[in-house]
């Protein structure tokens, strides 16, 4: 099958011409009629371009020369494909796919100036003119794994209205089948126009300085970075990066490695350190300050809650002095508490316990008892813990004790009749516990 297309663009006279070249040894043929035929999705998405050349593997073209491309449709599926006898429809059974092809003009220059819109760099240019009836001659036949179809796609061009310089010719492969079907494969070939020296210098790699980041987590942290690479023949190249920007870096020091490769393949490297750390401190949590009652002279036993945690570590102990359970003696005690994280970063926090001597309580208990609606009990319990206070102050502690004896004698007296039980109860523990502050 050949198909000839002719195309006028602007004086541009370019010739297309598509041929099937049905290779000797390619396909075996026929034993098929035992073998289950293909299905068309099979076919089309195994076959694939590959190996586009030039018929003379010339690489380098003078101006005015044609140019002129091959490639193969290669099985690329690891099973051998069976090609039916018929088609869907019941016809004949042909490939129905597309050809797409470009030119390219590589380096930092892209383009063509006397032809501007039909081969610019990424125009696009349709070298098939569409459907093209591709494999006729496989039905029956059994295309192995890894074999090829040749095909020849000759693309005539006046190389004359070319700038020297180098250029890449792509084909892509698009299978058609009812619309089903829609994957495009690519196939590339870069040459020269114009006697070109080679290309022996590598791209450059622009890569950041080394980046500290810091942990998000025990996993580490996403860290994303910008990377880029400039060729004097190919132009912005996109480095090829492991890890690649935005992917989680673990605790530590990660070597990101870059290469880039220009369409020469020259490859340069380059590199660059990604040092993930944990630099912030567990958070505690710390009690507010707070107020307790001696419940001897010795103070009392307090317990409280302190927690910490960490981004990284997670949970982490809070240590602080004294520690909860400690007898706190009477007055203000500073409790210092510290949380330390795995990559030793420590916070600190703290608190204030007051503890009450006897005076407070006592004064906490008029409060209490003037809080009570008395009647005609009237002032004589105030009155009685008035004059303990008085003693105290004065450090006559037996006569304090004494007074406070009597307070809880009269309390006992009144239970239930003065004082409701609950308010005599309340009275009576406060007062013994007081007794005991004030000591023997
Ligand atoms: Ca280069
Ligand atoms: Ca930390």
């Amino acid at each position: 099958m050949k198909a000839r297309l002719e195309l006028a663009r602007g004086g541009l006279r370019i010739a297309v011409a598509i041929c099937v070249l049905l290779g000797a040894g390619a396909l075996a043929p026929g034993a098929a009629s035992a073998e289950s035929t293909s299905s068309l999705e099979e076919i089309y998405a195994a076959l694939r371009p590959q190996n586009l050349r030039t018929p003379t593997a010339r690489t380098a073209f003078d101006a005015g020369d044609a140019l002129e491309f091959q490639y193969d449709l290669v099985n690329t599926s690891a099973t051998p494909l069976v090609i039916p006898l018929t088609d869907f429809f019941g016809a004949s059974f042909h490939l129905v796919g597309s050809e797409q092809s470009w030119l390219e003009r590589l380096g930092p220059d892209p383009t063509i100036p006397s032809i501007p819109a039909v081969i610019g760099r990424k125009g696009t240019w349709y070298a098939s003119g569409g459907a093209i009836s591709a494999v006729e001659g496989l039905p029956g036949n059994t295309l192995p794994a890894g074999g090829v179809v040749p095909r020849g796609a000759s693309v005539f061009y006046s190389t004359d209205e070319f700038p020297t310089g180098r250029y890449r010719f792509h084909v892509e492969y698009k299978p058609v089948f009812g619309g089903l079907y829609d994957v495009i494969a690519e196939t590339r070939f870069d040459f020269t126009i114009g006697g070109v020296p080679p290309d022996g210098t590598p791209p450059v790699i622009d890569v950041p300085s080394d980046i500290l980041a810091e942990a998000t987590s025990s996993a580490g942290a996403l860290v994303s970075y910008a990377v880029s690479a400039m060729d004097a023949v190919d132009g912005s190249l996109v480095p090829d990066c492991s890890p690649v920007t935005g992917a989680m870096f673990a605790l530590g020091t990660t070597t990101v490695s870059c290469t880039a490769s220009d369409s020469a393949g020259n490859e340069a490297l380059a590199s660059f350190d990604i040092t993930v750390a944990d630099t912030l401190a567990p958070s505690l949590t710390l009690p507010a300050s707070f107020a307790a009652d001696a419940t001897s002279a010795l103070g009392a036993d307090v317990t409280y809650s302190a927690s910490a945690t960490d981004i990284v570590d997670g949970a982490t102990a809070a240590l602080c002095t004294p520690a909860s359970g400690s007898t706190f003696v009477i007055g203000d005690t500073t409790v210092s508490c510290t949380a330390t994280d795995a990559a030793r970063n420590s916070a600190r926090g703290s608190f204030t316990v007051h503890i009450k001597g006897a005076p407070e309580q006592i004064a906490d208990l008029i409060v209490l008892v003037d809080g009570y609606p008395l009647g005609k009990l009237g002032s004589s319990l105030h009155d009685k813990l008035v004059s303990t206070q008085r003693f105290l102050a004065s450090g006559k502690r037996q006569q304090a004790k004494e007074s406070l004896a009597s307070f809880i004698s009269q309390v006992a007296g009144q239970r239930g009749k003065g004082l409701t039980p609950a308010q005599a109860d309340a009275l009576n523990a406060a007062a013994q516990r007081i007794l005991n502050v004030i000591g023997p």
